[in-house]
């Protein structure tokens, strides 16, 4: 870029500024930064709803204004997406190029696609948001002459022209499509020979990409910026039972645009077609509960909510002092292994819970001791549910578990 952009971040509360928007409003802060803006200054604005001609208050608005004439900043950043209509009025209000949240995503992204594939479908998620936006209404091309919010992925300029913009999304559409066959090719010869495949999944910046590496001694870029990740990448790990594939993927983000993840449908096929997900989560965020919320959003959106998945709950190594009460406390029902992708803490032990998933499992009721209970249950390598503690120490469990597993408790079992 030739120069820094100068911008503001605006935000919009109803809820008061709790907590939850103030990390969104920070976040905010963090893609700017990606993307290679300088953000000047934030305005925060109080509702009990969103003003539908110009999303904040018309007051609020002159306040911005006066401030970007002051300071010559280029850039206004909205936290949320905005209406065609609303864009147009706070232009005419405010001298600068009005983005929004996720027009800055799909600007980082277009950044850093490297893949033939990845720029395709960023340029392609770009080009449908900004049809919409460039109908009905006179947008003033000029200022949307160049920095963020107008660049393709490489060298590419976005296209103003909406006859021409259907154009191009024609020819991306149907190069995309090529791509799809060849990988639907590849995916075949996978399948028949049966390997067993793993997506690690999660928010940004949570640790995939180090875990992949972790695991698999692989070199995956990694980077305490948002989106480092991109292109997934895949790595096959030997084992001593089976051949693992784990495949790192794009990391997700509260309200990561519809059309981004409608792109990045053909990529994110290694998280649709995989036999088991590992949601990668950062215990060490203070808005960790948003994260995964956000991230099954995304999964549900892809039709993959149903999936076993397991939680590496990950950074451990950064809250030295949480107990497994806490820990516990945090998934409820899901299996979880607290690990460090970083120092390699544990991560033998989500091995071992993602092999448990390559085998058949079984349905066992059985009779424990309470000792064998407790280790089984702090390992989660399936699901137990214990039906009755008898006067003898000991457990009647139904438990869900690996056959391998299984068969190790055979002599407890009290039906068939
Ligand atoms: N302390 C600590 N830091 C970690 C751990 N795992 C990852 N990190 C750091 O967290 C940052 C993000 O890690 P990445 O592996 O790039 O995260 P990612 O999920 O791949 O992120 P995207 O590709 O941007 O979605 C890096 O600075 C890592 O060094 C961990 O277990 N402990
Ligand atoms: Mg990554």
């Amino acid at each position: 870029m030739e120069k820094h952009e100068k911008a503001v971040a605006v935000a919009l509360w109803l809820g008061g500024g709790s907590e939850k928007e103030e990390l969104s409003f920070a976040e905010l802060y963090s893609l700017a930064a990606t993307a290679g803006v300088q953000v000047l200054a934030g305005f925060t604005q109080n509702r009990s709803e969103i003003d539908n001609r110009y999303y904040i208050g018309p007051g609020k608005a002159e306040e911005i204004g006066d401030y970007v004439r002051e300071s010559e900043i280029d850039t206004v950043i909205f936290d949320r997406e905005l209406s065609p209509s609303q864009v147009k009025n706070l232009e005419r209000i405010i001298p600068a190029k009005i983005i929004d949240r996720s027009e800055l995503i799909m600007d980082i992204f277009a950044q850093r696609a490297s893949s033939r594939e990845g720029q395709l479908q960023v340029e392609l998620a770009q080009l449908h948001y900004q049809l919409p936006k460039l109908m009905g209404r006179g947008r003033d091309l000029s200022r949307l002459a160049g920095g963020i919010g107008t660049r393709g992925p490489g060298e590419t300029k976005l296209e103003v022209d909406r006859r021409r913009i259907r154009q191009r999304i024609h020819v991306l559409e149907q190069e995309l499509k090529k791509l799809e066959k060849h990988r639907a090719l590849l995916r075949k010869r996978r399948d028949r020979r049966r390997i067993f495949q793993v997506a690690l999944v999660g928010y940004t910046n949570s640790g995939k990409s180090t875990l992949l590496n972790q695991l698999t001694k692989a070199e995956a870029y990694t980077a305490d910026i948002l989106f480092a990740t991109l292109d997934p990448l895949s790595r096959r790990l030997e084992t001593e039972h089976n051949t693992i594939v784990f495949t790192d993927t794009v990391g997700f983000i509260s309200g990561l645009p519809h059309h981004l993840i409608a792109a990045f449908k053909g990529t994110l096929e290694v998280v649709v077609n995989a036999d088991l997900l590992v949601h990668v989560v950062d215990l060490s965020h203070p808005d960790m509960a948003m994260q995964i919320e956000e991230v099954n959003k995304v999964l549900r959106e892809l039709g993959c909510l149903e999936k076993d998945q397991i939680i590496a709950a990950n950074k451990i190594d950064m809250l030295p002092d949480l107990t497994s009460q806490e820990l516990a406390g945090k998934f409820r029902d899901l299996p979880y292994v607290p690990v460090s992708a970083l120092t390699g803490l544990n991560t033998d032990k989500l091995l071992a819970a993602v092999e448990a998933h390559t085998e058949p499992w079984e349905i066992i009721r059985v009779l424990l001791p309470l000792e064998i209970f407790r280790n089984l249950s702090s390992a989660n390598l399936g699901s137990l549910l214990p039906l009755e503690f008898t006067n003898d120490d000991r457990v009647r469990v139904e438990a869900e578990l690996p056959a391998r597993i299984a068969a190790t408790l055979r002599q407890y079992e009290t039906e068939k």
